[in-house]
């Protein structure tokens, strides 16, 4: 009566289900690094490096732990390159009475597995991933009969429902939501604490060795590589976070500095996803820094939220719409990725800054990926699928659950306002009141129109003249529209033909 128990690379949690319903003593469990799963994106090779050299950890923890681990390594002879074939190996070779499976976060996956179901000599039983915090069937109960599934309410219902953050009935505080003051423009003279960072043991470095021979053309900096491998050193990492930067979280969330990639943010998301941290616990710690007065309430309300209410609500999202959701394209967007996204290489400084950190750290936080990178690539027009594949490839937290919401959704408008009530889009003068970014860039963020005027502000009218049929309507837009239409029409022409120029150009054609 031996079972199989499949622990996949983002499952490296001790108590996930499926380790949960088995027994060491007894069951045995598979864990396979995989070509497939390497190249189904095109990862980050620091991604890369943090998934198999977690999963190395892990494998040996779960040993410590008296289980017996079958760990199938990129470069073993007999690989057959897919977690599902993988598993059909080791199922076949050790005929298990069953096999246990955490459902996988990805549909991609999940429809893999279904296909194998069938095809498997033993039964495959998949267990819920009850890491998070709303399962599938709460949300779906939850989306069920409104008219529109908005994140405030579902994030109130989760503070309801865990007490997290809670007087009594009513929120800490007397408001749910702090977030109109966490806008505050950078300054000089921050110095931000930045992540704890972990220097590579010998099992790491053999990753980092493996996956620098194996993608020589794999996108982003391979070294420095800093990011924790196991919960004790991803713990580390919150425990800074949480003494250190968490106090100013809340203020500086949305500010940008050329020289400050990391600013006050937590940079624990890939640590999350990985399951080297547990979601509920995280968000209990910042609690406790609020109660014990170590953190003021804007800056734990604005972190809780984004965990407790942001991540599990996007997850929702991907489950309740996938797969339809992944093809949505609402504004008809077909222009390709310019290759800058890749090398980083752009005269806009600001875009400059945003992908050749991403190229460096296999990160960026919310608003250079909101405000900058995604912002321009709702203005040019780009194929949202496109942008949803350079998302998921460049950023070490991006499994596709949670980065395909947040970018077809939220970032693109691709799915028609399900996610935001507005497209998000911003000129210059945003990032200029946010960042150091426009005193360091070529172009000129106050000039509306010719050469050197800012891409931002020339594509941002253009966008909204573009698409003028579908948006006018929106409420949020008419103030903008209002503006537009007082130009000048010479002025209006002026812009439109800086904007056709500088799109043609973004296409090689100019
Ligand atoms: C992201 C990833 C990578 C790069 N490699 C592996 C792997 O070799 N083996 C594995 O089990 N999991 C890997 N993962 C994580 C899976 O892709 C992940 O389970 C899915 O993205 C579902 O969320
Ligand atoms: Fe970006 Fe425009 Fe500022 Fe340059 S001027 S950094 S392109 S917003």
């Amino acid at each position: 009566e031996r079972r199989l128990v499949l622990v996949l690379g983002d499952q490296l949690s001790p108590d996930i289900a499926a380790l949960r319903a088995a027994d060491p003593a007894r069951d045995r469990v598979l864990m396979a690094e995989v070509e497939d799963e390497a190249r189904y994106a095109w990862h980050h090779r620091k991604k890369l490096v943090l998934v198999f050299a977690a999963m190395r950890h892990f494998a040996e923890r779960l040993r410590r732990a008296g289980w017996t681990v079958d760990y199938v390594r990129l470069d073993d002879a007999d690989n057959s390159g897919s977690l599902t074939g993988e598993l059909a190996r080791a199922a076949a070779h050790h005929a298990p009475s069953e096999v246990l499976l955490t459902e996988p976060g990805e549909w991609r996956l999940a429809t893999a597995f279904d296909g194998l179901q069938g095809a498997l000599a033993v039964p495959l039983r998949r267990l819920e991933d009850d890491r998070f915090l709303c399962a599938r069937a709460d949300f779906a109960a939850w989306a069920r009969g409104r008219k529109r599934l908005r994140m405030e309410d579902f994030y109130r219902e989760m503070r309801r429902r865990t007490g997290l953050l809670m007087d009594g009935d009513g929120p800490a505080g007397g408001r749910w939501n702090f977030d109109a003051e966490n806008r505050k423009p950078p300054k000089a003279g921050l110095s931000p604490p930045g992540p704890a960072r972990f220097d590579p043991d010998p099992a790491t470095r053999a990753v980092i060795d493996m996956v620098g021979a194996r993608f020589p053309d794999g996108f982003g900096d391979l070294e420095p590589f800093w990011f924790a491998v196991t919960a004790t050193q991803a713990e580390a990492a919150l425990d800074r976070f949480l003494g250190e930067a968490l106090p100013r979280f809340g203020d500086y969330q949305d500010a940008m500095l050329r020289d400050e990639p990391f600013l006050f943010h937590a940079v624990i998301a890939a640590y999350l996803n990985i399951g080297l941290l547990d979601p509920m616990a995280v968000c209990r710690r910042a609690e406790a820094a609020y109660r014990e007065g170590r953190a003021p309430l804007n800056a734990v309300e604005g972190f809780v939220r984004q965990i407790l209410g942001w991540r599990e609500y996007v997850r929702g999202i991907y489950w309740l719409k996938m797969p339809g959701y992944r093809d949505r394209n609402e504004l008809g967007h077909d222009r390709p990725l310019p290759a800058f996204y890749w090398s980083g290489e752009t005269e806009m400084a600001c875009m400059a800054a945003a992908i050749g950190q991403t190229r460096r750290e296999a990160y960026a936080h919310h608003i250079q990926r909101l405000m900058v990178t995604g912002n321009f690539a709702l203005l040019a027009g780009i194929a949202p699928q496109a942008v949803h594949g350079w998302y998921l490839a460049v950023y070490a937290d991006a499994f596709e659950w949670v980065e395909l919401p947040n970018t077809l959704g939220m970032s693109q408008y691709a799915d028609g306002g399900l996610l935001s009530s507005k497209p998000y889009i911003a000129g210059g003068n945003y990032i200029n009141r946010m960042s150091d970014y426009c005193r360091h860039c070529r172009y000129d963020v106050k000039a509306r129109e010719g050469a050197d005027a800012c891409p931002f502000g020339v594509l941002y009218w253009d966008f909204l003249a573009r698409h003028r049929q579908r948006l006018d309507g929106n409420p949020r837009l008419a103030q903008p529209y209002r503006t537009w239409d007082r130009m000048d029409p010479d002025r209006r022409d002026a812009i439109r033909d800086t904007a056709a120029r500088f799109l043609a150009r973004l296409d090689g054609r100019g």
